[in-house]
């Protein structure tokens, strides 16, 4: 699809290269080497964007939802029709499990788009009623919005921002990360079959200290929906909020699950292992931190390190691989990093702790041992950081006021999983967290129509369903005499 492995930008229905004519390389990191080439955008390719953006949203806005949907929805089908292409693509971008790319991350991705294609047909407005008066609202778009998405669930991400910002009638000017452009390049190559009006959609490829910050202080760009590291997120919100601009953070977070003595035993075993090592630990809704009952917590330390230790680590092409690799060098060494600090802090490595060589085409590659570390205080950084990769930390709890306390101890507060099968226990203990999401005897088990975002450094606002479709648009009121 890149021709030469060059991505292009999508800017007024056309694919373009970067004006500056620059590119920067884009790696693969299971083999640990570049294989295509990113646009370096600036300044000048989001002018043109915001230009066409600009130009297309009277025609975007005032088409009627259901033909909106319709071509969301000719966006998903010809994605569909390419499934295999775009989950090998993903998998060689970002080093995750192309099981993982076929059963999650595309068909998460197609069912964005078909979901907010739908729900953005049931905006409605309210009305009311006055002895004197009679006023109803109006949801308007802004016309011309931003995403910025990150990279470790680049085309689920990439689509979950895009699709409200389109079904609600807005021009996008959309930014994926540098380090996993490539499957919104493919996405882009099919904006014009599936029956974009140009301008409508725009994807800009490039760094984001360059094009992410101009973007974010564009003034022709009122709205701006940011999923990515918390650092980022506080420098977004601050630049866009002294131009008072709408802002959606949807940050990091370092999730506990906690195990109660009563829960089932396999499930809750099984449910921490895959919050803890799906997508090698870089999903925000990852358990990092599992907080076990006193009474049970020698039997499942033992039996959860047999079972991260059993994780297959290794090429992400082939079947047979839970966990593939971190998504670049400079990753790997912040989660090393983390590891030394945590022997530092006094940790105990139960299993893992080291960059792990593959042997064959993945020799260079990027990959870390499921690592389980306990022995640690629940203040110390190792307990309080978001690492971000293949590492869990073990913490006993006596009952629940100390689980919930252990639970409630970090800044962050986007999610929690909870393993016990008493009910009244269940509802209290999801009552008194801080957090975005509770799950109960699951964990990452989504409905799209829910409300989705975190507490403290973890963001603000919430995505999901009609909240995303808000979020995208302004709320007028048109007051009249009363007949
Ligand atoms: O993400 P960044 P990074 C966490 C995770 C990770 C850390 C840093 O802990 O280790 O964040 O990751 C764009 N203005 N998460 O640095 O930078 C960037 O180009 C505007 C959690 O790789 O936040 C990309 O498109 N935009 C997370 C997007 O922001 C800027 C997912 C996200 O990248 C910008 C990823 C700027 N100044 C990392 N700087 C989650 N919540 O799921 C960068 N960007």
């Amino acid at each position: 699809m890149a021709q030469g492995n060059k991505i292009l930008n999508l800017i007024g229905g056309e694919l373009a290269p970067p004006a500056s004519g620059d590119y920067f390389g884009n790696e693969d990191p299971a083999i640990g080497q570049i294989y295509s080439e990113v646009p370096d955008s600036d300044e000048k390719d989001l002018d043109a964007a915001v230009d066409a953006a600009e130009k297309a949203a009277p025609v975007w806005r005032n088409m009627p939802a259901e033909s909106r949907a319709q071509v969301m929805n000719n966006l998903a089908a010809l994605i569909e029709k390419r499934q295999e292409e775009f989950a090998r693509a993903e998998c060689v971008d970002n080093g995750k499990p192309l099981s993982l790319c076929r059963n999650i991350d595309i068909p998460r991705s197609i069912a964005n788009l078909r979901f907010f294609a739908e729900a953005g047909k049931e905006m409605e407005g309210e009305t009311f009623r006055a002895e004197k008066s009679f006023s109803y609202t109006l949801r308007q778009p802004f016309g011309v919005v931003a995403t910025i998405s990150p990279w470790n669930l680049p085309l689920l991400l990439f689509t979950w921002k895009l699709a409200p910002a389109l079904a609600s009638g807005n021009c996008v000017i959309a930014k994926p990360s540098e380090i996993t452009p490539m499957t919104a390049y493919m996405l882009s190559t099919l904006a014009e079959e599936a029956g974009f009006p140009k301008g409508v959609l725009n994807v800009v490829h490039g760094r984001g200290a360059k094009i992410g910050a101009a973007i974010t202080r564009h003034p022709k760009i009122p709205a701006i929906s940011f999923t990515g590291g918390t650092v980022t997120g506080k420098e977004i919100y601050g630049t866009g909020s002294r131009l008072l601009k709408k802002v959606s953070l949807e940050l990091g977070g370092k999730n506990p699950t906690i195990i109660f003595d009563d829960a089932k035993w396999d499930a809750a075993l099984k449910g921490a292992l895959a919050s803890a090592f799906t997508n090698q630990g870089q999903i925000c809704l990852c358990g990092s931190r599992i907080l076990v009952q006193q009474t049970v917590y020698e039997r499942f330390r033992e039996e959860f390190v047999e079972l991260a230790a059993a994780q297959k680590v290794g090429d992400p092409l082939e079947d047979a691989t839970a966990q593939g690799a971190v998504v670049s060098r400079a990753h790997m060494d912040k989660i090393l990093g983390y590891i030394n600090l945590a022997q530092e802090e006094g940790g105990d490595i139960l299993c893992g702790g080291r960059r792990l060589f593959v042997k064959g085409r993945c020799k260079q590659g990027y990959f870390i041992e499921p690592t389980v570390i306990d022995q640690l205080e629940a203040s110390c950084r190792t307990n309080q950081e978001e690492i971000f990769g293949p590492v869990v930390t073990l913490l006993p709890f006596a009952d629940e006021d100390e689980a919930v306390a252990l639970a409630n101890s970090t800044p962050y507060g986007l999610a929690a999983s909870v393993w016990t099968e008493s009910k009244e226990r269940a509802r209290n203990v999801a009552a008194r967290i801080d957090s975005g999401i509770v799950w109960v005897n699951c964990w990452n088990l989504r409905d799209l129509r829910t409300p989705f975002g975190g507490m403290k450094n973890s963001g603000v606002g919430r995505e999901g369903g009609l909240r995303a479709l808000e979020f995208f648009t302004e709320e007028k009121t048109v007051c009249q005499p009363a007949a």
